[in-house]
């Protein structure tokens, strides 16, 4: 059995409804999650997995993804920062953007992932809010690295629709090698459902910008649809691609996303289904919140960073069992699975969050069989 953490949890936590519960905190939460580890502490050192999560990083600010390239890291923070971390050394670098980061609630310097051939041409992907004269919008972009300072290069796809808050902002690139963007519907839950809008969205584009071959919609970047806040993004090892997203008012989603189909925002969301429209595979229901944002997946089971929930999420995909697996650390962000080491990032320096002195951090745990 594979269990890596003391804080193992069969935890419900319930959270009563609001307006709006993507990211919003809620301090009895921890309340409730401490009296339960307390319970729980016993069984978890009985089955020998009792490993404390290792701090590989703190001071940081807002980080928002986490990347790894042989033992760097490089971690997006929502203010426009890369901060990079090789041998134990922070180095926080600068990122020259063409467009002013916007910096209303949820936005701000997001998605970011590296060139494959990065250790030979210090290419990577970003996606980022910025307000112009035109309005409020995302942009993906390469960057490139020249001596600790990231510049804008390529603008891949610009006016992505953002307001005041559903940025999106997940990118990952599939084991099809293409460009995966998750888009948020901006406050504007129809354009969800309309086709020309990059809105409320799963993309799916070449490295270069192009619309690749095989998309669902012709000379479209759309590949999914109907989706409100989507931020995580990841794939099995038989290559089905999983997303989540925040729902409203609870109701928070992971959805298998097969192309072109359309998942239901702002018309069905949660457990409700309709002829047409795709359910997810796991929700968090009606009453309670996960604020689901990062993902990755590691033998048949989906782990999935919670904001409001306060925890690293665990969905098993062949016996459909879920549980609160990490907790205690405040909001989690984005986790990052590699060689049987889970690493996750807190964000409790986003305004939502009780940071400590030396949050946000970057942590490691060991999960293996
Ligand atoms: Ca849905």
């Amino acid at each position: 059995m594979k269990k890596f953490s003391m804080f193992y949890l069969f935890l419900v936590i319930v959270v009563s409804g609001c307006a709006d519960t993507d990211e919003t905190p809620t301090r009895t939460d921890r309340d409730i999650t401490s009296t339960t580890e307390q319970e729980n502490g016993g069984q978890d050192e009985q089955e020998g997995i009792s490993d404390e999560p290792e701090i590989i990083a703190e001071n940081l600010e807002i980080p928002w993804s986490i990347q790894k390239e042989g033992d760097t890291f490089f971690l997006t923070e929502r203010s426009g920062t890369i901060m990079q971390i090789k041998n134990g050394e922070n180095i926080r670098q600068e990122v020259e953007l063409a467009k002013e980061l916007s910096t209303v609630s949820e936005a701000g310097l997001l998605g970011f992932v590296l060139d494959p051939e990065f250790s030979q041409n210090n290419l990577a992907y970003a996606y980022y809010t910025y307000e112009d004269r035109n309005g409020k919008f995302n942009r993906i972009v390469t960057l490139r690295l020249n001596e600790d300072i990231w510049q804008e290069e390529n603008i891949l796809l610009n006016e992505i629709p953002s307001g005041r808050v559903h940025h999106g902002g997940r990118l990952e690139l599939g084991p099809d090698n293409k460009l995966y963007a998750t888009t948020g519907d901006a406050s504007v839950p129809e354009i969800a459902q309309d086709l020309d809008s990059l809105g409320g969205k799963i993309l799916r584009m070449n490295r270069d910008g192009s619309v690749p071959d095989g998309n669902p919609f012709s000379n479209s970047y759309v590949y999914s649809y109907g989706h409100r806040n989507p931020q995580g993004l990841t794939w099995s090892t038989d290559g089905k691609l999983y997303s989540s997203e925040h729902g409203n008012s609870a109701n928070d989603e992971v959805n298998l996303i097969e192309a072109g189909q359309n998942y239901g925002w702002p018309i069905i969301e949660g457990v409700e289904e309709q002829e047409g429209m795709e359910s997810p595979v796991f929700t968090s229901g009606n009453s309670e919140t996960w604020a689901p944002s990062g993902m990755d997946y590691y033998d048949d089971t989906v782990y999935v960073a919670g904001l409001r929930g306060e925890a690293v999420f665990e969905f098993n995909l062949e016996t459909g069992e879920q549980r609160e697996e990490i907790s205690g650390f405040g909001r989690i962000r984005d986790v990052l699975i590699e060689d049987d080491q889970l690493y996750f990032i807190s964000n409790n320096t986003d305004g939502r969050g009780d940071p400590n002195e030396t949050d946000d951090k970057l942590y490691r745990l060991s999960i293996q069989d």
